[in-house]
């Protein structure tokens, strides 16, 4: 007799009752937040959250809303760092002349450490067709990082001609008595929170988000302790690339998203 099919409506190989996006095929299983609901269709891809709570109906789920009451938010970029293969195509690494930054991606991430003579790498996110994401995104990364002397940081704009801390920056910064948590624009902090509890080599998630000249901007770190917020006031508008920053102590980035801030959305890029 003939066994009943198990239903698989998206037709990933995945039977529905176990698949975390019944429909839409990833044969993978992707779940970066481990929230249960896979990351090609999470409204929320790298914050564990209810999945359908959006308040804006703008299919970005609230938890992580650049905008959370102005719909307009769209996802242009989830970058899982799944192909070693296409890593470099995928992204630019920008350091001082001379310096050699360690740059290991692995399935699933990549370790970027600087090089001892120079303390800071900048990774810009590019569309894998060679051109940069030029203008300015909302930057989320997953991370983790072992902070025991230095510092990670999200940036939506890079001065093009050196590799400089520039732009508009959520930083988080290991002092050695605390984490110092910073948001500002063109390298001055407007906004600072120090958290003197951080425990060294506490996993680190960062969501940033700075885009919009009528909304406050806001840096968040889940330092595994507890979300902390910093907001600073509207920020000018500025062109510039999107990606992060990493200072002296090695991270591992596992994810990056991108969301363009209020205007037409294309098919984002998952990667
Ligand atoms: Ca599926
Ligand atoms: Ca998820
Ligand atoms: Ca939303």
């Amino acid at each position: 007799m003939l066994l009943d099919a198990v239903p698989d409506r998206d037709h990933d190989g995945v039977g529905d009752d176990a698949d975390n996006c019944p429909d839409d095929a990833n044969a993978d299983q992707s779940d970066v937040d481990s929230d249960g609901v896979g990351d090609i269709c999470d409204d929320c891809p790298l914050v564990s959250s209810p999945q359908g709570i959006d308040g804006d109906g703008d299919h970005v789920g609230d938890a992580c809303d650049p905008h959370v009451s102005t719909p307009g938010d769209c996802l242009v970029l989830l970058d899982r760092f799944a192909s070693v293969d296409q890593f470099a195509a995928h992204w630019e690494v920008e350091s001082k002349a001379g310096t050699t930054p360690s740059i290991e991606p692995y399935a699933g991430g990549v370790r970027v450490t600087s090089d001892p003579t120079y303390h800071r790498v900048t990774m810009i996110a590019h569309d894998g067709a060679g051109l940069r994401f030029d203008g300015r995104y909302d930057v989320q990364m997953l991370a983790n990082a072992t902070l025991a002397t230095s510092a990670v940081a999200v940036m939506t704009s890079f001065n093009d001609a050196m590799p400089m801390f520039r732009g508009v920056f959520c930083e988080v910064l290991y002092t050695g008595t605390g984490l110092f948590i910073a948001t500002g624009d063109d390298n001055v902090n407007t906004s600072v929170q120090v958290i003197p509890t951080f425990q060294v080599g506490s996993a680190i998630r960062m969501l940033y988000s700075a885009s919009s000249t009528t909304e406050m901007a806001a840096c968040r770190v889940d330092i595994g302790i507890g979300v902390a917020a910093t907001q600073i006031g509207p920020l000018p508008d500025s062109a510039g690339v999107s990606g992060f920053i990493v200072y002296d102590d090695p991270i591992d980035a596992k994810a990056v998203a991108l969301y363009k801030p209020l205007g037409s959305c294309p098919t984002p890029i998952v990667r």
